[in-house]
């Protein structure tokens, strides 16, 4: 299909030829984004230039003040960072918007997002980080993004089930194994130079309103990894209110709340800590120095009678009140 190219739009692309700063480059680019007509004959030239113009913009960011400042490091907020992983138009953005706050761009046309946007999902009484991330492809990948899906805990890997699976999947574990990253929690964290290897995954299957009967029981069998797939739409919702609970289940986490001895429980924002935590790590966690002064614990909850006393190595539960008492 010919892209029917507008005089404007030839204008634009002169500048930004003759453009001798990346300033004027960028409102250029900018300028022949905006007047180029939208249709299936520009699509690859749109892509093109956006991730010239997300380039430009990465460069104009990491110069700024002379300091390097690194966009793909989004820091952790919450009970755990997911980062979400998939093919341009695949609907990446939409379900940020739909469950956080977060502004992000939703848009027909690929290459919509080109930084982190990092919102937060509510589970039940926590908050989990979901970061919106620019797209891949089979030839492109923005430099640094890999940095973001190292430093997560859940890589949030999307398939949009109204388009090519299987070249989804070969793209996104191209990305994944080529930089050693193994969506197999089974796997080590690391290995001995520290390279990041096993990392937690799940697999989000969108569009599920736009998918052709069998496409989700079809993705569901993509990867050869013990990974959950749960099936969305947010154009219908479908899937939406199970995303929270997956993600909570995926951290492998608990929720404590703390009791003031002689006062209620703070039930309004627990700490959050991993599987397996005794009293010991919780009060590490509370106060490094505090927590040598640590002497005995009463607890409520699982497993314990109302206010029975425990030992500092007591495994603790999910949804358990915990009075600690210090010297
Ligand atoms: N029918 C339907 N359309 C959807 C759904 N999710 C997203 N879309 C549409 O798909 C298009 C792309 O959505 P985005 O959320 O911007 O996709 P993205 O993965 O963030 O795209 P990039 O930022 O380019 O990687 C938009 O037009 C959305 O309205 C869905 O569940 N059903
Ligand atoms: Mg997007």
């Amino acid at each position: 299909m010919p892209a029917n190219l507008t005089p404007v739009y030839y204008e634009a692309e002169d500048r930004f030829r003759k453009a001798a700063t990346n300033e004027e480059k960028i409102a250029a680019l900018e300028e022949m984004l905006s007047v180029m007509p939208k249709h299936k004959g520009t699509d690859g030239l749109r892509a093109d230039l956006r991730r010239k113009l997300s380039q430009l913009k990465e460069a104009a960011t990491q110069k700024k003040g002379g300091k390097q400042v690194d966009i793909f490091h989004v820091p952790r907020s919450g009970a755990g960072q997911v980062v979400l992983l998939g093919l341009p138009n695949t609907g990446k953005s939409s379900i940020v918007a739909t469950l956080t706050k977060a502004k992000v761009v939703v848009a027909d046309f690929p290459f919509a997002t080109q930084i982190p946007v990092p919102g937060m999902v509510r589970y039940e009484d926590i908050q989990i980080q979901l970061v919106d991330m620019p797209p891949i492809t089979a030839d492109y990948s923005a430099p640094g993004q890999v940095g973001t899906y190292r430093n997560c805990d859940i890589i949030a890997v999307v398939l949009d089930l109204s388009q090519d699976i299987e070249e989804q999947c070969l793209v996104l574990l191209d990305f994944l194994e080529s930089r050693k990253l193994l969506m197999d929690e089974q796997t080590p964290a690391a290995d001995d130079q520290g390279n990041t290897l096993g990392k937690k995954a799940v697999c989000l299957c969108t569009k599920a309103d736009l998918a052709p009967a069998g496409a989700f029981e079809f993705a569901r069998k993509s990867f050869d990894k013990p990974i959950e797939y749960l099936k969305l739409s947010t154009q219908t919702g479908e899937g939406l209110d199970k995303l929270g609970e997956l993600l909570f289940r995926k951290l492998n986490i608990i929720r404590i709340y703390a009791k003031p001895p002689g006062k209620p429980a703070d039930m309004e924002s627990p700490f959050t800590l991993p599987v397996g935590t005794t009293v010991q790590d919780l009060a590490l966690a509370i106060h490094r120095e505090l927590a040598q002064k640590l002497k005995s614990a009463r607890i409520w909850g699982t497993g314990v009678y109302d206010g029975q006393s425990v030992h500092l190595t007591h495994v603790l539960h999910d949804r358990d009140i915990v009075e600690l008492h210090f010297a």
